[in-house]
């Protein structure tokens, strides 16, 4: 029984009756994350590359009201302008359905509509985390409480180098969540294959991954496992490269007083401007190198799983 305030479009509904493998896409990267016309390119291409994989794409939005699993090209045409739209996290979601706004998803929202709608593999570019200065302001990502208690495994290129990422990885061992570098014993940073960090857990195929899931679920553990994929190295910008920028940014951020949830999308948004369109380049290919695993992981999890 599909939820009363779930639409799920025919091909997800198709997909997840058939128990054929079914990844679940954020939007607040197309609506807060990436300038248009890049950001509705990049959504396609993005679910080009799950169906390429051999799964069934389902970007998640609330559309005047109607949480939506599954959008038509329209919609994601639509959402690449549209000025009206609200950042939902776990707690904007359920005003923008009673209210009948128009949203995006982060990571934390997209895990509960994937969840709701039998989703269980979701790929993004990098989570939230817990921000530099946390101890004045405690800004910690809603998506690290979600990861903690929602059963979905996500595929992200690590947290955005932006953040605190030594706090980030203490919190989600605190809240019990598997952090898993795919392929590398190094915690990856967005836009750099290696933060400076050592990855909690180690695993190199999708089959392996696909047995930590099932096994987190055999034991009822609840929540969800991160899988931290680093983004191709010809399309890495090099941490120390990038550093500088970061600081430049964070301090701008800072003297404007920006705060809460718009800080995460100033600060991309002063990166890529500095970067000259370099950081957004390395965005879009994390984001589709994620959705590629995340394809895999889907198709491995439903043939190990019944
Ligand atoms: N990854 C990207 N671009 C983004 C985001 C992630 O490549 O815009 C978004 C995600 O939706 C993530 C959100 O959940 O940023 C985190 O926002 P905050 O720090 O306010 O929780
Ligand atoms: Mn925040």
């Amino acid at each position: 029984m599909p939820h009363p305030l779930i639409d799920l479009a025919s091909d997800v509904r198709a997909a997840l009756d058939a128990r054929a493998p079914v990844v679940a896409l954020e939007s607040t990267i197309i609506t807060h994350g990436m300038p248009y016309p890049q950001n509705v390119e990049t959504a396609r291409d993005v679910e080009a590359v799950v169906r390429e994989n051999g799964a069934t794409p389902a970007t998640v939005a609330v559309i005047g009201g109607r949480i939506r699993v599954g959008l038509p090209d329209e919609v994601l045409d639509w959402l690449g302008i549209a000025t009206d739209v609200l950042k939902l996290s776990r707690a904007d979601l359920p005003y923008a359905v009673a209210a009948k706004r128009h949203g995006s998803t982060t990571v934390a929202a997209t895990m509960i509509c994937a969840h709701l709608a039998g989703i269980r593999v979701f790929a993004t570019g990098g989570i939230g985390g817990v921000h530099r200065g946390v101890e004045a302001t405690l800004d910690i990502s809603a998506d690290l409480d979600e990861l903690a208690r929602t059963p979905v495994a996500v595929v992200c290129a690590g947290a955005k180098a932006i953040l605190d990422l030594p706090r980030t990885l203490e919190y989600l061992e605190t809240r019990g969540v598997p952090v898993v570098g795919y392929g590398t014993d190094r915690f990856p940073a967005f836009w750099s294959r290696d933060s400076g960090l050592t990855s909690p857990l180690r695993l190199d195929t999708p089959e392996a991954v696909a047995e930590l899931v099932r096994t987190k679920e055999a034991l009822g553990l609840g929540g969800g496992v991160l899988i931290a994929n680093p983004v191709p190295q010809a399309d890495e910008i090099p941490a120390a490269e990038i550093a500088g920028l970061i600081e430049a940014a964070l301090a701008q951020a800072d003297a404007a007083g920006v705060s809460g949830k718009a800080v995460t999308p100033f600060l991309l948004a002063r990166i890529l401007a500095v970067t000259g369109g370099r950081s957004l380049a390395t965005n879009i290919a994390l984001v589709k190198n994620n959705a590629e695993l995340a394809a895999r992981l889907a198709v491995a999890l439903q043939i190990t799983s019944t």
